[in-house]
């Protein structure tokens, strides 16, 4: 049984179980040498899809020596510990997989479209044992600081284990949304039942037959999970802060033509992916929705709210909802008059309603809207009526006590940024790496910093918003060319310089201004977490366009934008 197994409401609560320290995930030669420091070319922080596949493309592809480190029992990242009931992909699977080996593609049988946590987390430990990753993999353990030494160029990595390692090169994976937003309102330590985080669910099954459940939050996460578990539970309580345009899954079977498509021209067709705006794997829309008729528009609306997801809603119907407030509220208007078709109780329906810009992170469940129509759910204005407290019964309202069995907290995650800056990163001359992010993050081409020698953050701020198994892969592909050019000409660093990474950062506030997602407070710019400061934190022009500079990048050789380690001297 796993250490992150939780079965009370403490243990979920603090979010971090008592350490159980054994052998078990970590090598004998680790055991013997726990106090001494361990030379590796590469340290990889992170098994999930974008710190396997670094793995492997390091050690197996270009022969390094490296070692990987996850604070998770197993391998997976988000979907060792998204566990939660609902949970599943919204990214079509054709597109939400590994590209670069068409045998796996071929072998592995996905049985869904949206395929359901338990079977990605089953691929990943058949990707994991296929290329032989987890001898290489050191589990439950915590990287706590990493320090760029300046005599030696390499950095110096402290475990919460007391491991002391030294790497070259160091390649963090570590989640775009793993970080956990958990509320803390008082009380919570004397309430009586179970309480969760949708991001640590723990590994058995959660009973809610006759139970009364609260779910606090509804983001993708809370969506899904209020689905799922009104028809299982006696009664649900939904506190909803800030009502979300959500349309449809249409969940089924994987399409037989589309995987027949695919299997006659695999490499058109991840060619296509990858030059797609969102590399979601559907076909974007050319069409501004702008100009049309409000007719031509909703049959479009229609057509897509038939065929199911959130992205495809956005972005498969027109090509400006993100940028044309007239195609944003044409949409907005279309969600609208579905939700006050779908939810029987008007008052019901009015909380439900959206009536600011949809420019969030788009959202697709099935049954959501329905789901308020059955009798033994009640959704509470989070925001007209905040929790005040958690008591020994459950929770309290202005409007008085709410008695519950179980609390889930589906309240998202301190994204982007959280889990970097959780590692005491210091660079050239101690420097710090929350000290230099402190009003926002900087990095270039979201993979590097400046004076961050050597290390490298895949999906890391200002990289692409768009489905991620594809784009960790073109991004580790491009650390291993840059390892490989820094080995081949004799350097031993190599980091963007300033003013590359200064224009990156303006090109990227450029761009996002150009579209609608400033203009709403979501995680995508930081505005979920009290006190963090509200930037953009992504390259929102797409992965074909993002795919451009990291080819130019490389057919400079790292002349254009980067310092090696011969100038940074005597800089
Ligand atoms: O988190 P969120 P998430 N009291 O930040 C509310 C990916 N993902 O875990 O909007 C009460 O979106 C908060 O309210 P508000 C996907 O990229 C993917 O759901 O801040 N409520 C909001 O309703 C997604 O976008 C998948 O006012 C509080 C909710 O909690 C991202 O992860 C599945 C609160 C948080 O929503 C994050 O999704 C799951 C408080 N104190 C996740 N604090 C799939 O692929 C926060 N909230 C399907």
């Amino acid at each position: 049984m796993s250490k992150w197994d939780t079965s009370g409401p403490v243990a979920a609560l603090t979010m971090v179980a008592p350490r159980e320290r054994g052998p078990s995930g970590m090598s004998a030669a680790v055991e013997e040498t726990k106090s001494d420091v361990i030379e590796v070319d590469v340290a990889v922080i992170g098994a999930g899809f974008a710190g396997l596949y670094a793995l492997h493309k390091l050690r197996n592809d270009l022969g390094l020596d490296v070692q990987a480190f996850e604070n998770g029992s197993d391998v997976g990242g988000t979907w060792f510990w998204n566990r939660y009931p609902g949970a599943r992909s919204d990214t079509e699977v054709t597109a939400y997989c590994y590209s670069f080996d068409q045998d796996l593609f071929e072998q592995w049988k996905w049985t869904q479209r949206y395929p359901r946590q338990k079977e990605i987390h089953s691929y990943l430990t058949m990707f994991a044992d296929r290329y032989d990753l987890k001898r290489s993999i050191v589990f439950d353990t915590t990287i706590e600081s990493a320090t760029f030494n300046d005599d030696t160029e390499r950095w110096e990595l402290v475990t919460d284990t007391g491991q002391r390692w030294s790497a070259q090169f160091l390649v963090e994976g570590v989640g775009l949304l793993s970080s956990t937003n958990v509320p803390n309102s008082p009380g919570q330590e004397a309430f009586g039942g179970e309480i969760y985080h949708t991001a640590r669910w723990p590994h058995h099954d959660v009973d809610f037959r006759g139970k009364r459940v609260a779910v606090v939050g509804t983001g993708s996460s809370g969506v899904q999970c209020i689905s799922e578990i009104a028809p299982q539970c006696g009664h649900l309580t939904v506190f909803q802060r800030t009502p979300q345009y959500i349309v449809p899954a249409q969940h089924g079977p994987l399409d037989p033509d589309l995987l027949e498509k695919i299997h006659a021209d695999y490499n058109g067709y991840w060619t296509s992916v990858l030059g797609s705006v969102t590399a979601f794997g559907f076909d974007e829309s050319d069409v501004p929705a702008a100009g049309m008729s409000d007719a031509e528009r909703d049959e479009i609306f229609e057509r897509q709210w038939n065929s199911g997801g959130g992205f495809q809603f956005m972005f498969a119907t027109f090509n400006d909802i993100g940028t044309s407030r007239e195609a944003n509220n044409a949409a907005t208007a279309f969600i609208r008059r579905k939700i006050a078709e779908l939810v029987d109780d008007p008052d019901t329906a009015a909380k439900l309603t959206p009536h600011d810009l949809y420019a969030k992170r788009p959202i697709c469940c099935d049954d959501y809207y329905e789901t308020y129509n059955r009798a033994n759910v009640t959704l509470v204005d989070a925001k007209a009526h905040p929790i005040l407290e958690v008591t020994e019964k459950g929770v309290r309202t202005d409007e008085g006590e709410v008695e519950l069995d179980i609390i889930v907290f589906a309240t998202g995650f301190d994204a982007v940024t959280g889990n970097y800056l959780k590692i005491d990163h210091r660079g050239r001359n101690g420097v710090s790496l929350r000290d230099k992010w402190a009003n926002r993050p900087r990095v270039h081409l979201g993979l590097m910093s400046a004076d961050f020698p050597n290390l490298f953050m895949i999906f890391g701020p200002m990289g692409p918003f768009t489905n991620q198994p594809p784009a960790h892969e073109v991004q580790a592909d491009w650390i291993a060319d840059v390892i490989t050019h820094v080995r081949e000409h004799g350097l031993k660093t190599i980091e963007p310089t300033q003013e590359a990474e200064d224009q990156w950062l303006a090109m990227c506030d450029d761009i996002a201004y150009q579209t609608l997602f400033p203009e709403t407070d979501s995680w995508i710019n930081g505005a979920n977490i009290p006190g963090k400061p509200k930037a953009v934190m992504f390259y929102m022009a797409g992965m074909g366009a993002y795919m451009d500079h990291l080819r130019a990048a490389t057919a400079s050789r790292y002349e254009d934008g980067f310092r090696t380690s011969a100038e940074a001297v005597s800089v």
